[in-house]
């Protein structure tokens, strides 16, 4: 089954996205998500330039090898511009697979583990109160899990808090919008906000909350501990962790489940994590951590270790990502959640899918394949705008991790 076209699509219904189609002689196509917020092009070009004329001709059967072929082919190994592209070609050739045997893709990853799949959605707010009605929006909608940001008093903007509606987007035009930290600000406020929305929404509800990677490993430890009482599903990306061994110090003080890997790209990225229990959640995404073959070493690798999964699932990843994560996580054993932040309607338009969401659960729906499509007609009106996601500096100036 030799494929005989491999294209790249950069859309912007709103935000943009960038996508491979592959088709096969057959006439069977497969999509891919390659986007990488903020640096969209990079990717775009490493897969025009470098990775999509070597895909034709090949047999779109040999999944696992044309992995390999482009990973270790590359030389430079690893990277969130290698991996997305690797991913994307990944994607699409899992999409084609099960589209040929007319299955959905959890069936070839093993059928479904459970019936649906836990999400949790995105409740922000300019204060306390506020963000309290927001999480009550959200359990109206039937979620059974909320992520709860809120400003921080005494800062001018903060991470995570969306600006009317329910729909974030951090990423602007022409330049990194600048936002303000105070970490003492921050830690003194969070520990009030999570122990108000228990005392509102009593013990069931599941509670996260993204730290973004902001803190040091001692006032992580000291934010996990003082979130104790409010018991949270997950505190997530307490530090930056390029240093994997930080989380040593923040295991050693509290027992607030952590949760990380968003921006991580291979099973290298998270192996110390993984193999000393130092995390509750692997984050990494099927399009940023090397598509499905990748993101299920990682996900075997976890579940020897009782870590399970909690993909990454922002709007910046595309539908065709969030069906893919939706075959995965229904999939594997060790799933843990799914993030769900929902697209616009402009972007749903440009993505038609049979996913669906219902009393805070989704499934990938029966369609063969991902069971997504794209409008290529509709994404060319929507072209390429340059974006870039916000930078963060302390109030003396000094630039901190956004
Ligand atoms: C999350 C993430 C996102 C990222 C975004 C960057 O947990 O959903 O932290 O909000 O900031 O994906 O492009
Ligand atoms: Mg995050």
């Amino acid at each position: 089954m030799k494929i005989v076209e491999a294209k790249v699509i950069v859309c912007c219904p709103g935000r943009n996205f960038v996508t491979v189609k592959i088709t096969t002689e057959d006439g069977v196509s497969g999509l891919g998500d390659a986007t990488l917020n903020g640096r969209e092009l990079a990717v775009a070009s490493y897969l025009s330039e470098h990775i999509l004329p070597l895909l034709k001709g090949r047999d779109a059967r040999r999944i696992e090898d044309t992995w390999q072929y482009l990973y270790k082919g590359a030389y430079w190994r690893r990277g969130p511009v290698t991996m997305s592209a690797i991913a994307a070609v990944d994607t699409a050739l899992w999409d084609i697979k099960a589209k040929t045997a007319n299955v959905p893709l959890y069936q070839l990853l093993g059928g479904a583990s459970r019936d649906a799949v836990l999400v949790y959605g995105h409740a922000s707010g300019s204060d306390i109160e506020e963000t309290v009605k927001a999480v009550a929006t959200y359990v109206q909608l039937g979620y059974k899990a909320i992520r709860a940001q809120s400003s921080i008093p005494g800062l001018n903007n903060t991470y995570g808090v969306g600006h009317g509606g329910m729909h974030y987007e951090p990423a602007e035009k022409d330049a990194p919008p600048e936002n303000q930290w105070f970490t003492e600000h921050y830690l003194n406020f969070v520990p009030q906000l999570f122990a108000r929305l228990r005392k509102e929404f009593g013990p069931d509800l599941q509670l996260l909350h993204d730290v973004h990677h902001r803190l040091t490993p001692i006032e992580a430890a000291r934010l996990g501990k003082e979130l104790e009482p409010s018991h949270l599903f997950w505190l997530e990306d307490p530090v930056p962790a390029e240093l994997q061994e930080s989380f040593r110090i923040i295991r050693q003080h509290t027992t607030t489940p952590l949760a990380v890997g968003e921006v991580f790209n291979s099973i290298y990225d998270c192996q110390t994590l993984i193999q000393e229990q130092l995390i509750d959640y692997i984050r990494a995404s099927v399009v940023h951590a090397g598509g499905i073959t990748h993101l299920r070493k990682i996900a075997t690798l976890a579940e020897i270790y009782h870590v399970r999964t909690g993909s990454h699932g922002a709007t910046d990843l595309s539908p065709v990502c969030m069906a893919a994560a939706l075959h995965f996580d229904l999939s594997i054993h060790n799933f843990g959640i799914q993030e769900y932040m929902r697209h616009t309607a402009e972007t749903d338009a440009v993505f038609p899918h049979s996913y669906t969401f219902e009393n805070g659960h989704m499934h990938p729906g029966e369609a063969p394949g991902l069971g997504v499509e794209i409008d290529e007609s509709l994404a060319a009106r929507y072209p390429y705008q340059r974006a870039y996601l916000p930078i963060n500096r302390k109030l003396d100036g000094t630039l901190h991790s956004w």
